[in-house]
């Protein structure tokens, strides 16, 4: 399977509630790679850009004053099927469906405040990696010996 790279943020209530260390946690321990990481506030605009395909929803505004509303921690990780890794252990967008042992089934209840983002595909992924990361603020893998490149 090709490498991919997905983004991933650990949301306002996430870092607020002390959740960082436990999500690049279960993400590391499942042999995902780090590729990128910063600690950032996210621009109105920005969180329009990034939610566009929520755009006219009732809940658009609420989502983009939430995730504009304290810092976030975006992240960039690799890996073959990457994308469809980090949705399945996230678990489902609502806390309440989602599966003990995913990352909202096991750490969230509210349906906005859902502890993490990931991209939902490789196409988005990419776009959401761009619109988040220069790519010098990126390293890559050797994803045969599991070690950075020189
Ligand atoms: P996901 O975050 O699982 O990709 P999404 O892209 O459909 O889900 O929605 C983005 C975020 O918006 C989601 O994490 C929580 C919020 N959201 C989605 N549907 C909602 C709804 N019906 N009411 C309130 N917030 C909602
Ligand atoms: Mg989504």
């Amino acid at each position: 399977m090709q490498t991919e790279r997905t983004l991933v943020l650990v949301k306002p209530d996430g870092v607020q509630r002390g959740l960082v260390g436990e999500v690049i946690g279960r993400l590391e321990r499942r042999g995902l790679h780090l590729a990128g990481l910063k600690l950032m506030r996210i621009s109105k605009d920005l969180a329009q850009r990034h939610y566009a395909e929520h755009e006219g929803k009732t809940f658009f505004d609420g989502l983009v004053s939430f995730i504009t509303s304290s810092p976030v921690v975006a992240m960039v990780w690799e890996g073959p099927g990457v994308v469809g890794m980090v949705r399945t252990t996230m678990g489902v967008t609502n806390p309440v469906d989602a599966a003990p042992g995913t990352i909202r089934g096991d750490l969230a209840l509210s349906l906005g405040m859902n502890v993490i983002h990931g991209s939902d595909s490789p196409r988005r992924a990419e776009e959401e990696v761009a619109l988040f990361f220069e790519p010098g603020e990126l390293v890559f893998w050797d994803s045969t010996s599991a070690a950075w490149l020189a």
